[in-house]
């Protein structure tokens, strides 16, 4: 047969759980404006217009190439009229107006900076911005009543700002291997969000607890929990049952499963020079004043930083779907759950899956969950939607 004239068009199935998107890819230019709009849509509570950015630039994301011109675009799914605008400005002129007076508005700045406070929600932050505040330090200034996760968010503001190193969450990983190990032999302590999908830093580090005994992981969470505070380990804890949308969309579910899975959402103290021990290298995080060996001279700063870290416990029953929903990204859980609902009738959470008809579907891997979804596996490399 003879070659045809033009290369075959680019197909982009339509799901983002359909579909391979590498962490690194080749329209960040175009992605980085529609996920400002996407972010300004949230602040405005809008989710329905932030979902629909965030699914626009989700597509660019997973493409082989470059966009150059809308030529590309055709045939793309997901591209509202929105983001085609947005895209078409930014490919003509360099740049999107929309794009960047949101950027240079007073309330996506304020928002920003007050949502960046670990603990504050857009609800809390809208509020604070009508009373005229901008910035974190303001919440002091002003004297608002502020949470203990607040409290915690503002008291460790920077250190929380600062991007999480891969090495920094293999050293958060010894110590809660280390913790756990102290009061269960046998745990299985996994990395999951960002880190297990590929990423060099995160804004947290994120992990997943089990045992193959079922049942032997009940009550491990507070046990945890008390071992890192004794060796004073812990800046900040709160721990929550995992009800995650379970009573929203979730299917009906033996109620004791539901009471021993919980979550964790910390700030660790990290001792600076712990990170990376084994090797010679020392990238500090810093600007560079980390000494590699520890004690022997003055740090001008302090000598640990602040790492928000969640922990999550699951009975190894649930370990595929708590697995499957605890490496996201995000938009891929949401993706993986409309998927399931719309296309399959089916019911999709961080604990089980139930087909049409209500049964539940066992797996003991995620390749299972994606083989009952009807989907093709996609490596958590991939799931960088
Ligand atoms: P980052 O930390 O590097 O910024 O990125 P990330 O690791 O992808 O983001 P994350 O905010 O730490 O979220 C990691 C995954 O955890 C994400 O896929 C969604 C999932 N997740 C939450 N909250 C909850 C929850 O309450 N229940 C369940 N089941 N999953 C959740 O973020
Ligand atoms: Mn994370
Ligand atoms: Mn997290």
């Amino acid at each position: 047969p003879k070659p045809s004239a033009d290369p075959p068009a680019t197909t982009v199935k339509s799901y983002a759980c359909q579909r391979r998107t590498p962490l690194k890819h080749h329209n960040t230019f175009l992605t980085d404006a529609l996920e400002i709009l996407a972010e300004n849509a949230e602040f405005n509570e809008n989710e329905g217009r932030s979902v629909a950015f965030r699914r626009s630039a989700s597509v660019l994301k997973a493409l082989p190439h470059v966009v150059r011109g809308m030529d590309d675009l055709k045939n793309l799914p997901c591209l509202g009229e929105h983001s085609v605008r947005v895209i078409k400005e930014i490919l003509e002129d360099g740049t999107s107006s929309e794009v960047e007076s949101t950027r240079q508005s007073e309330q996506y700045q304020a928002m920003k900076a007050l949502t960046g406070v670990f603990g504050v929600g857009v609800k809390s932050a809208d509020r604070w911005f009508r009373e005229g505040l901008r910035r974190p330090l303001d919440l002091i200034h002003t004297g608002q009543k502020l949470n203990l996760a607040q409290q915690a968010g503002v008291q460790y503001y920077n250190d929380l700002n600062r991007p999480v190193t891969k090495r920094e969450a293999v050293a958060i990983s010894h110590i809660v291997e280390k913790a756990v190990n102290a009061v269960l032999s046998g745990a299985i302590i996994t990395l999951m969000g960002g880190f297990r999908r590929g990423k060099e830093v995160g804004h947290d580090v994120d992990f997943l607890i089990t045992h193959l005994e079922e049942g032997a992981e009940e009550g491990l969470m507070p046990k945890v929990l008390n071992w890192l505070e004794e060796q004073g380990l812990l800046l900040y804890q709160k721990t929550t049952r995992n009800s995650y949308l379970e009573s929203k969309d979730g299917p009906a579910r033996p109620p004791h499963n539901l009471d021993r899975f919980e979550r964790c959402f910390s700030i660790f103290k990290l001792e600076k020079g712990k990170e990376g021990s084994g090797t010679s290298l020392n990238t500090s995080y810093d600007s560079g004043t980390t000494e590699g060996i520890t004690g022997t001279t003055e740090q001008p700063g302090p000598s640990w930083r602040a790492v928000r870290v969640d922990l999550v416990v699951s009975p190894f029953s649930q370990f595929a779907f708590a697995t499957l929903g605890w490496t996201g990204s995000k938009l891929f859980e949401r993706e993986l759950r409309r998927w399931a609902g719309q296309e399959k009738g089916m019911s999709l959470s961080s604990h089980a899956l139930y087909d049409s008809k209500q049964r539940y579907l066992r797996a003991n891997s995620e390749e299972e969950i994606f083989a009952h979804l009807g989907l093709e596996y996609i490596p958590p490399s991939e799931r960088n939607a």
